[in-house]
Parts: structure tokens; sequence; C-alpha cells
């Protein structure tokens, strides 16, 4: 529809395609390939009753003449380390990457990286579009669709993550390709998306940063349909989107038909012949192209066509009306031997050519190898400090940085940086050669994603989908800038680590902005992703060290501003404890503790000293260390009733943060000692009064709770 509501004609060039098409043998078997990814959509949505048609219909011959002519990906192989990524950023449209996994036969891969030989999304697959377990979910899926590089759906996203993978693919040429093998690692990154990608602010950091960067490897293809879910984008966005992107620093082309293959192709050459700028394509398309009723509406967007303009749309493409989830003849032979076979000759090329460049260089291969697998290189942590005792101490972030330099220094492909706040976060590599990734010095290590959270985290995703072991940092508090894309780091179980300091009301006179009191519970609620929180400089060593096993689960370290005294080890428990998430610091004489006092953080060293005190009064207390409820909450139930027994009723948690969450540790009558509201511009030591991080406090509440736990037992 129009602004006024007049439907819009097919216009004149998309019917002299088709009819151009029809009257030449060759094109008409890629109309029928485009057309049969847009019948199987349509019959999945159909059959599903829910699900976006309209858009893999628009899009079908966009996504056909890039996969048919261009991609560079074997579907026998679909995690070929130098293999184009495809990414659909407008997930909503997943049945078009549905159609084109199931078409060109990629195959599945297992979860340990064997290729399997099943198909990833066999035809019944389709047939069960959104149903439970089948392979083709309502949005794209990593790690559950073989051939999925990303999980989308969250708009913007895709475009985001795109960039994280074309910096990688950038890193890893300038690091890996040497002379004799200048391709080793020259993969692009194609990203699709829609208006509402192109409208969330994540695009536009990405945009930015991508042209800033002038990541050449980058095409993103913006579907130019004028329709969002309200209708037509008249009433939301008017950008110049070509002058947007010409004004980040971007080649941009158009198309002004979806559906011509020529221009298409013209356009994606033009892509591979720019240099030094990143490729926009405007496409010009129609939503539910050749519905007769729906086409150029939003009505195509997030509902089935229904039966008869089912019927009707088949008519218009020449298609058996009664026809359900047909693949005619010819189409699975057509892409097995275009994308097939381009993909299998790019693929054993580049295998056979792995033993010389192993000869050649047998440390780069070995890196890559164990890159590829996310397996450590030998002696990975033999430089990890350890930290004396120390009563003035260090800030986490302090200790942080030390012990991340250690590891960068033995790890060649740990990288990463920060929104502009890496002389805060401590989270520069500093040893010689560690370099800055510039655009002019890509196999620099320092990123620097300047102030843009959203885009830095999904930046970080598509750097760990390609495998280089990816941090970021910030302050915590704006952890919430880049909650939608850290989440997704937890869906796709991708070992991003993210280096969030300022931690508490301990940043002081910064004030409430800048003081984290909700975020800390927030991210302990997201499935999957390990928090961390560090009471000193060796805890902080000992959760790099844990971070850096994981395989699978992004990791947030969560770090002071301020110094926080280094405990001295002998008096009290090994730092080694934090791997079990929680363990106990200090205890009763006798192990038989009357009150157990948790804590996290800068409030570990509180306890403790209302610990000393409590004993000096007689008092048997124990502190836990609890500085992952994450890892502590996998431990054995054994070991948790060891560390906290469950007779010990009397219970205190000490955390700058929400108490949101510690009833599960202190039990409803225990008490947390927290933050109930906003924090306060002032020096620490006037704010820890004003909201009771002080040992009297601590000791108060102890004593109050062996009271209230004594009268239980009565
Ligand atoms: C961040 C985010 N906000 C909202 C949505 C819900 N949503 C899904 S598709 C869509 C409209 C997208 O319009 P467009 O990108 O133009 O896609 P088209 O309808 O043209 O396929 C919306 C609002 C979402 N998936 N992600
Ligand atoms: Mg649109």
């Amino acid at each position: 529809m129009d602004p006024n509501g007049q439907r819009l004609q097919r216009p004149l060039a998309e019917r002299k395609n088709m009819l151009r098409a029809r009257a030449n043998g060759e094109n008409d078997l890629d109309l029928t390939c485009i057309n049969t990814i847009r019948t199987l959509s349509m019959d999945a949505v159909q059959a599903a009753n829910s699900g976006h048609p309209g858009t893999p219909m628009a899009l079908a011959p966009v996504a056909y003449c890039l996969w048919h002519n261009f991609l560079r990906f074997d579907p026998q192989d679909p995690i070929w380390p130098n293999r184009d990524r495809f990414i659909l950023s407008a997930g909503h449209a997943s049945m078009l990457l549905y159609s084109l996994l199931h078409l060109t036969g990629v195959k599945a891969v297992s979860k340990d990286y064997e290729t399997l030989g099943e198909p990833s999304v066999p035809l019944e697959a389709i047939k069960r579009f959104r149903q439970l377990d089948s392979r083709c979910p309502g949005h794209p899926e990593y790690r559950w669709t073989s051939g999925v590089e990303t999980t989308t759906g969250p708009l913007g996203n895709g475009l985001a993550t795109s960039v994280g993978m074309a910096i990688a693919g950038r890193w890893m040429a300038a690091h890996f390709n040497q002379p004799g093998f200048e391709d080793l690692i020259d993969f692009n990154v194609y990203a699709l998306c829609g208006d509402g990608c192109m409208m969330e602010g994540i695009s536009a950091e990405a945009a930015s940063l991508a042209g800033h960067l002038k990541l050449s490897n980058l095409c993103w293809i913006y579907d130019n349909n004028h329709i969002t879910i309200e209708g037509h984008t008249a009433m939301t966005f008017s950008d110049d989107v070509a002058t947007r992107f010409i004004g980040h620093g971007w080649n941009v082309t158009r198309v002004g038909d979806a559906n011509d293959q020529e221009m298409l192709a013209r356009a994606f050459h033009s892509f591979l012949n720019t240099r030094y700028r990143p490729t926009l394509i405007i496409v010009d398309s129609h939503i539910a192209y050749g519905a007769p009723h729906k086409q150029d509406t939003s009505a195509a967007h997030g509902e089935p066509l229904g039966e008869e303009e089912i019927r009707l749309t088949k008519r218009s493409y020449g298609w058996p009306e009664d026809a359900r989830f047909l693949v005619p003849d010819g189409v699975y032979e057509r892409f097995h031997n275009g994308i097939g076979k381009r993909g299998r000759e790019l693929r054993e090329a580049w295998f056979s050519r792995l033993p010389d460049y192993r000869a050649a260089y047998p440390e780069l291969a070995d890196e890559l190898y164990r890159m590829q697998h996310r397996q450590l290189p030998e002696g990975w942590d033999k430089d990890v400090p350890t930290f004396s005792p120390d009563a003035k101490g260090l800030a986490t972030r302090d200790a942080s940085g030390k012990v991340l330099n250690a590891l960068g220094k033995t790890i060649p492909w740990l990288m990463g940086g920060s929104a502009d706040l890496a002389p805060s976060c401590k989270s520069r590599l500093t040893f010689d050669g560690a370099g800055d990734f510039f655009a002019d010095s890509p196999a620099g290590r320092n990123l620097h994603f300047g102030i843009r959270e959203h885009a830095m985290a999904a930046v970080l995703n598509g750097m760990a989908l390609v495998k280089v072991r990816a941090y970021g940092s910030s302050f915590l508090i704006f952890s919430d800038y880049a909650r939608g894309a850290m989440r997704l780091s937890a869906l796709m179980e991708l070992p991003v680590v993210y280096v969030f300091t300022h931690d508490s009301i301990g940043v002081g006179e910064d004030g409430p902005t800048h003081q984290p009191v909700e975020q800390l519970p927030s991210l302990r609620s997201i499935p999957g992703l390990i928090v961390l929180r560090p009471a000193d400089a060796n805890e902080t060593a000992e959760a790099w060290k844990v971070i850096m096993k994981l395989h699978h689960e992004p990791a947030v370290l969560i770090l002071t501003r301020q110094a926080v005294p280094t405990i001295d080890r002998s008096r009290y428990a090994s730092a080694s404890g934090l791997a079990r998430g929680a363990y106990v610091l200090a205890d009763a004489p006798d192990a038989q503790p009357d009150v157990l006092l948790l804590a996290t953080g800068s409030e570990v060293v509180l306890c403790l000293e209302a610990h000393e005190r409590l004993k000096a009064e007689g008092i048997k207390s124990r502190v836990v260390s609890m500085p992952s409820w994450e890892l502590f909450d996998d431990q054995p139930q054994e070991y948790r009733d060891s560390v906290l027994p469950p007779e010990v009723t009397a219970r205190v948690s000490v955390e700058q943060a929400s108490t949101f969450g510690w009833a599960k540790y202190v039990g409803a009558r225990g008490n947390s000692i927290g933050m109930r509201s906003f924090g306060a511009s002032a020096p620490l030591k006037d704010l820890v009064k004003k909201f009771g991080f002080t040992p009297e406090h601590v000791i108060a509440a102890a004593k109050e709770q062996i009271g209230l736990s004594r009268r239980n037992w009565m």
C-alpha cells in the first residue's frame, strides 16, 4: 500500500523480468528455484498458522542471486573456517534461510564439530516449522540449526554481529596470511536486513564503526520495502538511508527491483570490487511479491497468507495451485551445481593447502587449529600472577588488567577492547606487539569500540562466532546498554568475556547515574551467563582462569574501581575456591558456626572484619565468599551443604547491590544487607555509612540473626 491506502501495481520491470525469464530456458530454472523458496515459505507459514511469509517471498530472488552465484560456502561442510558468512538480520524472515539450507542440502554438524552427514533442514523440518524440536524454529538459532551463522530476531543485532565477524576476518587475515598463503583467510560477510534493522540504534552504532574501520569484507543488503508491522514506513521512517551510509563511509549501491538478477549481480560485483569501504546494497522490494491481495501490505508481515490467497499467488507464479511443499525437478540439482560445486571446490582447495601451510608455519597452523576448536595453547596460564597479602591492596580492575595482560601474551587470539573506557577498565593489552586494531593495522589486538556499548556486545558475539576469544569492557552501569546482545551471547552459548568495572556505590562521587544497583541481579537472571564478582586480586586471577576454560558460556567479570585489601591466604582459605563459585573463607575454630556471613566482591573483606570482631566477642561466624552464584549452584548438593550447612539458619548476606535473589541463600528469615534505593553522590566513606556497609552494621545483623535463629530452635 502507498501511504494513501492505494494498492501498488506490480512494476513494469518485474513483469518484463518474468516474461524475459519465461522466454529463456536457463532463466526459467532460476525462476523455478526462486519460486520454490517462495512457495516453501508460504506453505510452511500456513502449516504453522504463524510466521512471516511476505519477506521470504520478496527476497527469494536476492538470496538466490547471492547463494547461487557468489557465496563461498560448502553445504557439505558448513563450518569450514574460510567460508563466507550469511546473516539473516531480519530474523522474522527465517523461512527464507530454512528454504536455502534445505535446497542447498546443508549438512548437520554435531556440537563437537564433526560433520554428521544428515541434512540440517530436511523437508520434514520445514513442514514442522515453529513446532517443538523442529530444526526450523520461529527465528534462526545458532547451535540448533547447522548453517545458521548467528541467532537473529532482535532487529539490528544481526547487523552488528556481522561487523564482529568482519573484524575477526580482518584480524585473522592479518595474523594468519603469510607469504605464499596471502589468501588463506579472505572470507566475506553478508547480512540481510529490513526497515526494522535500519531503525534500531544498534545498526547506526555498527555501521559507524564498520565504516570507520573500512571493513571492505562486509556487505549489508537492505530490503527497502517500506513496510513494517504497523503499516507503511511513511508513518515512522524518512531517513535518506543512502546518504546516511555515505556519511558513515560506505559504498552504497541500489537495486531498483528485487527481481532483477542482473542488477543484483552487478551490485554484488560492486561489493567485491570495493576496497576500503563496506558496501550497502539498497534493494527495493515488494513484500509478499505476487500475492494479489497482500503484496505491499503489512498483512503479509506476520500472519499466514490464507489458503485462498496462497492459491492465487501460486497461480500468479505459474505454480501448481494445490501443490504443497513442492520442490520441482531440477531445483536441488541447480543448487548442487552452483553453490554446491563452487563451495566444494573452494573448501577442498583450501584444505589441500593446509599441510603446506603447516610445514611452512607450524606455530600459526597450530594456533589456527586450536582457535577453531576453542582450545588453549600449552602453558596459557603460566604467567598469571599471584598477589601478596596487602592491607591496602588494589582495585580488582587493576588486578584484572595485570592478569589479562599475562593471558594476552600466551593466547594470541585473545583480543578485545572497550567502549572508550579502557583506561578506567584496565582492559588494554600493553605488552610489546599487542598493537591497536585500526583500518590500516588489522593485526592489532586492542579494539576501540568507541562509545557504542550495544554494538560492542554484538560485535563480540560476531568475533566469538568466528572463534576469536573476545572481550569487551565498560562500566557495570552501562551493561544495560549492551544487554540485548549480551542475552544473545548466552542464548548462543558463546564464550564472550564482559569486563565491567565501577561495580557499586564504590564509585562514590559520580553518584547514582553511575552507581549500579540492579545490574548485578539482573545479569544473574540471564540463563547460562556466568557472573563473577571477585573479592580481591587473587580471586580476580582465579576468575580469569575459570573464564578462559569456558567453551560455551559467556562470563561477566564484575570489578571494583576502588582498592580492596589483598586477603592473606595463609590465614584464610585459598582463592582457588573461587572455581566452585562459593567457598568457606574464614570459619569458626570448630567449624560449627552460629552464623554465616555471605558476601561478594568488595564486601567480603567487610565480612572478614566483622568475623574477627565477633570472634573477639566469642561469637562463632563463618565467612563465605560467593563470587559466582552460577558456579556454586552447579556444585553437588554435598559441597553446597558443606559451605552453607542447612542447620545454620542464622545468615547475613552483604552486597552493594539490590538484595534481589539473596533470599535463595539466606532463607526467608535471613538478613540481606544491600541497596534498597539508588545511591548518592558523595565520598565513599560517607556512602558506606549511609547505606549500612559498616562492620558495626554487619555485626548487629549477625547478632540479631543468632538471636532469631535461637528463638526458632525453641
Ligand atoms: C528489537 C526488536 N523490536 C521489535 C521486534 C518485533 N518485530 C519483528 S519484525 C518487526 C517489523 C520489522 O519490519 P521490517 O524490518 O521492515 O521487516 P519486514 O516487515 O519488511 O519484513 C518488528 C517490529 C523485533 N523482532 N526486534
Ligand atoms: Mg520492511
